[in-house]
């Protein structure tokens, strides 16, 4: 028997930007409950819903104050079960996110650690230490946060007896907790079973692979890579002893009937991710080297062969994504205009095609690009702390056609957006897609409709492998997959000639055997 999660396409919903339903300008969760039956109409297995928890919002949300609450900006308690319930009276699973990396410099635990002052038993849930021979202008060690700038905040610096800076590998106002320190794994014990009790299908959980540092939090003493202006630090991320908390949370979620999933985003190379995958840690991670690739075939087909030979050694299928509320939107990044969007339909097509999970970023399904969001309109910590603005993948939704109304997505006489909705954004309206069966939405809609088909007649299983090539000379990527599916991507400029076989899918119309620039098709083989 597989589980539901292995073939799964899973909606990501990032509650700020879906729909506002009390026209503050931030979405709520009475806005997704209202929106349940859109999510549903494109069928998908399930909704992830990125922090909804109480949090002071300086990373919008990733910054949690009380993991166990909802934020007032968002709705109540109450809210949230009634959205489970919408959710699961039509047979969507929920995930929620877990921060446990970090948690607010709101959190209770963290005040009472400031005001226990150096050396208490409160300081020893985060990592708190003076500065360099107890400076108030040197930190502790030289590491570089995520977002840039040093990752070290001075607890207070008028003070003269407290020498204590303490350690962010975020923002300032997204302290580490001390995984070292037993009360904090007991302490995430209780949130975990907080949200299995409450019903949740399963849990994504942020930097999964952080938590742990390296020991004595030494100084690096190499320069930090940074992949899209964000920066890696091996001391700080990628511990050994992290495993070991997924083994525990694995038995957690196995005392659940049925067992809640356990999703982690490991942002590694595949065959380090791949350890978060052994059969007692997680069930999944996302295939994150894949996920910010451009149109690039030869980088697709290697990182595909490479996360398939992972899969045969570990055995958990890969989590395709090529989009989420971090990462610049497909239509642009494979070259906007008309030919991106034509290039991320066919992506997500191909997708769909593979074996294993996909996560789908709200809006993917209606084509949105990427945003240039005015500088002073910008809300992204990691803009204001020298990193680039993640802000243009978090437009609100456009639910309708007229400008009225943020475009449908607040109600009548609501207050301006908490991101600008940008000219000409009506193009892109969920009402105007769903009435032109040429637009993004119908073909994501056409497209998973044959997929779940396809699954439940069996030609996916959970433990398939594919092999992918690349023909320079054509521009045709071909993953093929052991049950007699091929996944055929057009991706050079010419057309490029289809293997022989029944088409089961395409992205757009075929012309003779031949599969069209920037399309995607699947072909049954055998
Ligand atoms: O992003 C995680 C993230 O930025 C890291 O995976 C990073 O790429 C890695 O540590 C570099 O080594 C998540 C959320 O998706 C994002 O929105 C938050 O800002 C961030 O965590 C902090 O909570």
């Amino acid at each position: 028997m597989s589980d539901w999660w292995e073939t799964a396409v899973i909606y990501e919903v990032y509650p700020r930007s879906f729909a506002d339903s009390n026209g503050d300008g931030v979405g709520d969760l009475r806005g997704i409950i209202e929106k349940i039956p859109y999510i549903d109409s494109l069928g998908v297995e399930g909704i992830w819903l990125t922090p909804f928890q109480r949090s002071p919002q300086v990373d919008q949300g990733y910054d949690i104050s009380d993991y166990c609450d909802v934020d007032p900006l968002f709705g109540t308690i109450a809210d949230f079960d009634e959205l489970l319930e919408a959710a699961h009276a039509r047979g969507l699973k929920v995930l929620v996110d877990i921060v446990p990396n970090h948690t607010s410099i709101e959190n209770p635990l963290f005040e009472a650690a400031v005001a226990a002052g150096p050396g208490s038993p409160e300081r020893a849930m985060f990592h708190f230490r003076p500065g360099r021979g107890g400076s108030d202008e040197d930190p502790p060690n030289n590491w570089v946060s995520v977002f840039g700038g040093p990752a070290w905040h001075r607890v207070d610096a008028q003070s003269s007896e407290d020498a204590d800076w303490y350690l962010h590998l975020f923002s300032p106002g997204q302290p580490d907790w001390n995984w070292e320190n037993p009360a904090v794994a007991d302490y995430f014990d209780g949130v975990i079973r907080f949200w299995f009790d409450r019903g949740v299908d399963g849990i994504r959980i942020d930097v999964a692979h952080g938590l742990f540092k390296a020991e004595g939090l030494p100084d690096s003493v190499s320069v930090p890579i940074v992949i899209d202006g964000l920066r890696s630090n091996p001391l700080a991320m990628n511990q050994v002893a992290v495993h070991d908390v997924y083994r525990v949370w694995r038995a957690v979620a196995e005392e659940y009937s049925p067992p809640r999933l356990l999703l982690g985003e490991v942002n590694l190379e595949p065959e380090l991710a791949a350890l978060y995958t052994r059969p007692d840690e997680l069930h999944q991670t996302f295939a994150f080297a894949f996920a910010r690739l451009g149109w690039e075939p030869a980088e697709w087909c290697s990182v595909g062969n490479r996360l398939e030979a992972v899969r045969r050694r570990v055995g958990a299928a890969p989590s395709w994504a090529l989009e989420n509320h971090d990462i610049v939107r497909t239509v642009t990044r494979f070259g906007g205009g008309g030919r991106g969007r034509e290039r991320a339909r066919a992506a997500i097509v191909a997708l769909l095609g593979l074996p294993g999970a996909v996560y789908v970023y709200q809006g993917q399904e209606l084509g949105l690009p990427e945003i240039d969001v005015p500088v002073e309109e910008r809300a992204d910590p990691m803009w204001t702390h020298g990193g680039v603005s993640r802000d243009g993948a978090r437009i609100p939704l456009p639910w309708i056609d007229f400008v009225a109304d943020n475009h449908g997505f607040s109600p009548a006489g609501a207050e301006r957006p908490w991101l600008p909705i940008p000219p000409g954004w009506g193009e892109f309206a969920v009402s105007r897609q769903s009435a032109d069966a040429a637009s993004t939405l119908a073909l994501f809609r056409r497209a998973a409709q044959v997929r779940r088909e396809l699954v439940s007649s069996g030609a996916f299983s959970p433990d398939e492998g594919a092999v992918w090539s690349f023909d320079d000379g054509t521009g045709l990527l071909l993953v093929r997959r052991d049950e007699g599916v091929c996944v055929a991507i057009a991706m050079g400029d010419a057309a490029a000639r289809l293997p022989d076989g029944t088409v089961l899918f395409s992205s757009a119309p075929l012309e003779e055997g031949l599969l069209p620039p920037d399309t995607t098709a699947w072909i049954a083989v055998r």
